[in-house]
């Protein structure tokens, strides 16, 4: 397995809009994106610093994954996403050295990335998120 970069670290909002004027008028950091992940239940919004991303998570229902993080923990950093070269193959082998998965299959998250979860009760209460670009590739 090899991981290349952290792909993006995803921050959990209860006011995407407030949260985007924050990054943009005080960190000076330009939002390129905004994009609803339907599946996820959040909106999300990206910026970019050198190569990583950060992903604001706004959630769009409160029984969705962010929407009982908020509620439990509060705003915050939510989860963690590497970039690996090989998305089926990364989440096969940590699983055969013990790693408890979210997702046994990547499925599509934001901007079209294979994306895959990995449990933080496995992770050092990091909720961490494996990223291939596909896309990219083709
Ligand atoms: N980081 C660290 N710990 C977390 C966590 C997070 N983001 N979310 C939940 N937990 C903790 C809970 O606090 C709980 O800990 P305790 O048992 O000590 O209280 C434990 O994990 C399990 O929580 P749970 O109530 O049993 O399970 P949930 O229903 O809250 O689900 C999780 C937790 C991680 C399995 C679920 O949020 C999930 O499947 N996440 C993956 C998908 C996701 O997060 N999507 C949103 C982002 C999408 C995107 O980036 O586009």
């Amino acid at each position: 397995m090899e991981l290349t970069h952290i792909e993006h670290i995803g921050i959990a909002v209860k006011d995407l809009h407030k949260a985007i004027d924050y990054y943009e008028k005080i960190l000076g950091v330009h939002c390129y994106a905004i994009e609803e992940v339907e599946d996820q239940k959040v909106k999300t919004a990206f910026f970019k610093v050198g190569q990583t991303k950060i992903e604001l998570l706004e959630s769009t229902d409160p029984e969705g994954p962010v929407g009982k993080f908020i509620e439990k923990k509060g705003e915050g950093i939510h989860h963690l996403a590497f970039a690996v070269k090989n998305i089926e193959q990364a989440l096969e082998e940590v699983e055969n050295k013990g790693v408890r998965l979210i997702d046994h299959k990547p499925r599509k998250g934001a901007e079209g990335l294979d994306i895959g979860f990995l449990h933080p009760k496995s992770t050092f209460g990091v909720l961490t998120e494996f990223c291939e670009n596909k896309i990219e590739k083709d």
